[in-house]
């Protein structure tokens, strides 16, 4: 199953009820992807950007203990590219052979996932090349307030408007052929997220698109399931 934008401990995020309908579902299944945005720093409720952190990484380690047949592949979004998180990811993968991390591809038979940041809106350059970076929590009160106004409900659903199904597919096509990629060689289906606007099934240039939605507020979670017959996991 593909999951993206849970964006957890944001005030608006319902991605803890979300996650929790999946549970039965995910007890059947062999494989998650969480693909991005799964946890929210910059707009956290707690305290600080360590107490996130200590807990993000304290719910995937509950989940990895909940689900103890699954195999979790987390591919870091815009949202969660931290260094010290990605740090904090690695060194759990470290000890539990359950869990990889891909700062911001993976790839599985002919279906590609990422979360969809890069190649949406950075397309000139490398889209298979996440680079980390830290943030600084003390941003100041415009920006602050501008971040805000981004996120009223009413810009929200003008947005999902507007990341349609028709023109996301085609800014991702336009992406993949403004450089010679090898990861692309192959792809009949791109699963991503970051827009917040879901749909499955689209096809466009011979690749089917899906995008899985978002568990906040004005947006719906889409989540889906990815069925292959082997599931042998590429990535970076
Ligand atoms: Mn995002």
């Amino acid at each position: 199953m593909v999951v993206s934008d849970l964006h957890l401990f944001r005030n608006i995020s319902y991605g803890e009820q979300a996650w929790l309908q999946l549970q039965r579902r995910l007890s059947e299944l062999d494989f998650v992807i969480l693909n991005g945005d799964i946890f929210e720093f910059r707009w956290t409720v707690k305290e600080t950007l360590e107490a996130t952190e200590i807990a993000a990484i304290y719910w995937l380690k509950t989940q990895l203990r909940d689900f103890p047949e699954l195999q979790f592949h987390y591919i870091l979004g815009n949202h969660d590219s931290l260094d010290s998180f990605h740090l904090r990811l690695v060194q759990l993968a470290q000890s539990e052979e359950r869990l990889s991390i891909f700062p911001a591809w993976a790839r599985i038979g002919s279906t590609l996932i990422f979360h969809g940041d890069l190649p949406l809106f950075k397309p000139e350059q490398d889209i298979f090349r996440r680079k980390l970076k830290s943030i600084n929590m003390r941003k100041g009160y415009l920006w602050k307030l501008s971040h805000k106004i981004l996120f009223r409900p009413v810009i929200r659903r003008a947005a999902t408007l507007f990341f349609n199904a028709p023109r996301c597919s085609r800014w991702l096509g336009r992406a993949f052929s403004m450089k010679q990629y090898p990861q692309l060689k192959g792809i009949s289906s791109v699963f991503f997220g970051h827009t917040h606007s879901p749909f499955h099934n689209y096809r466009c240039q011979n690749i089917t698109f899906h995008n899985t939605g978002a568990a906040v507020t004005g947006s719906k979670f889409r989540p889906l399931e990815l069925r292959v017959p082997i599931v042998k996991i590429i990535g970076g």
